[in-house]
């Protein structure tokens, strides 16, 4: 922690810089980034945090003039137009472009690290209040909430409104075409087949959005007798095991963009489509997002005639992959519980439930973006752990 620098010098024409450290280690900074990343007040703005500099104003082959080392806490280099740039010890240290350097900022940064779950899932409870109130508990939830993917709050009042609540302690709510918040209870000429009595499959919500919401929140006011148990699935768990089954459904699965609708009127009017892959990968091909609602699936298939049979049959893997004992988990809410969970990643359903003369199952949905959610994250970790 917090090494001091031992050596600087500039390598290969001066095109690169070498840091040796006090422990003897080395950390090699291009010049073209490091004259980017000038940190004087004519090149960025304290204020905004932000570069100042101009991409038309950088030479992408700038070469040092000259490096000094002031002290052991900083570097200065001057280059060829005289301009003159320091730089911290700890600043660059942070930044070295190691393998090993990268990793660490990227965790700190995104936390990628996830634990994939089955059946025996050991779902996460933490009181509703606590999360609210307390700082070290709020940042606990937004940690598990990413590792796990799904956490029970506990303990929140039976009525509309603590979502929104909830919302306030993040920063904001993701509106949608179904209202800031959302009543999910039987209703006449239902706009959606979530407000009807009848069982919903494994699906994510809303993946008929560009951006599908990031994470759901489902709040239990009222729980009927019969029926209405929920399901979820670690799909990213499932979408390994698939990977590994039938590569050839996952390659299609995570290729064939699949046409989603979705039409009528709630907050306001709304027709929209959207094509989304079903399973969503990075470069490496894992998965990074399910974009899967049986109901909300398109009659439109825009695929050649020849390759919808064998689209079917992958989807009907996946699908029987979610399905299997041996990856759901069952959970009937209580009124007062607050089902938090990755809209990305896990995969929801319930059980039909009975309709009767009054409303006999209630609850209140929201959505929040994970940049939204991640954000508060990182500041919760920093009031907490006291750290920059
Ligand atoms: C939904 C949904 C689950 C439930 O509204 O999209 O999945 O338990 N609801 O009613
Ligand atoms: N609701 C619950 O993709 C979907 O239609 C999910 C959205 C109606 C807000 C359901
Ligand atoms: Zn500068
Ligand atoms: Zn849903």
């Amino acid at each position: 922690m917090n090494l001091g620098i031992q050596k600087v010098e500039a390598l290969d024409d001066g095109h690169f810089i070498c840091v040796e450290w006090e422990d003897g280690s080395k950390s090699r900074y291009p010049c073209v980034w490091l004259r980017d990343n000038c940190q004087c007040p004519h090149c960025f703005l304290r204020s905004a945090r932000a570069r100042k500099l101009l991409f038309e104003d950088l030479d992408v082959n700038i070469m040092v003039k000259e490096v000094t080392m002031p002290d052991r806490k900083k570097i200065s280099i001057t280059w060829p137009d005289e301009h003159t740039s320091e730089y911290e010890a700890e600043w660059l240290k942070k930044r070295c472009f190691s393998e090993e350097a990268r990793a660490e900022m990227r965790e700190d940064l995104f936390l990628p690290e996830r634990h994939y779950w089955g059946l025996n899932l050991q779902l996460p409870k933490m009181p509703f209040e606590e999360i609210m109130y307390n700082d070290e508990s709020a940042y606990k939830w937004l940690c598990t909430l990413k590792k796990v993917g799904i956490v029970l709050l506990t303990g929140a009042a039976a009525r509309q409104g603590e979502l929104i609540k909830l919302g306030h302690r993040i920063g904001f709510l993701r509106l949608t075409f179904y209202g800031p918040t959302w009543q999910v209870q039987d209703k006449a000429d239902a706009n959606n087949v979530a407000y009807t009595t009848g069982k919903l499959c494994f699906h994510t919500d809303y993946p008929v959005l560009q951006h599908p919401p990031g994470v759901q929140f489902l709040h239990c006011i009222k729980q009927t007798d019969s029926g209405g148990e929920s399901e979820v699935v670690d799909g990213f768990h499932v979408c390994n095991k698939l990977k590994k089954q039938n590569p050839e459904a996952y390659q299609i699965l995570s290729s064939v963009a699949v046409d989603y609708t979705d039409v009528g009127v709630d907050f306001c009017d709304f027709a929209v489509q959207c094509k989304q892959r079903i399973i969503d990968v990075d470069s490496r091909g894992q998965a990074i997002r399910i974009n899967y609602n049986n109901a909300t699936r398109d009659t439109v298939f825009d695929i050649p005639a020849e390759k919808v049979r064998p689209f079917y049959a992958a989807l009907k893997e996946f699908d029987d992959l979610l399905n299997n004992a041996e990856h759901k988990f069952t959970y009937k809410l209580k009124p007062g519980e607050i089902l938090t969970f990755d809209n990305w990643r896990v995969l929801h359903g319930r059980q039909s439930y009975l309709s009767g003369p009054e409303v006999t199952r209630h609850l209140e949905g929201a959505y929040a973006d994970w940049d939204v959610v991640m954000s508060r994250l990182r500041l919760l970790r920093k009031r907490v752990l006291n750290r920059n």
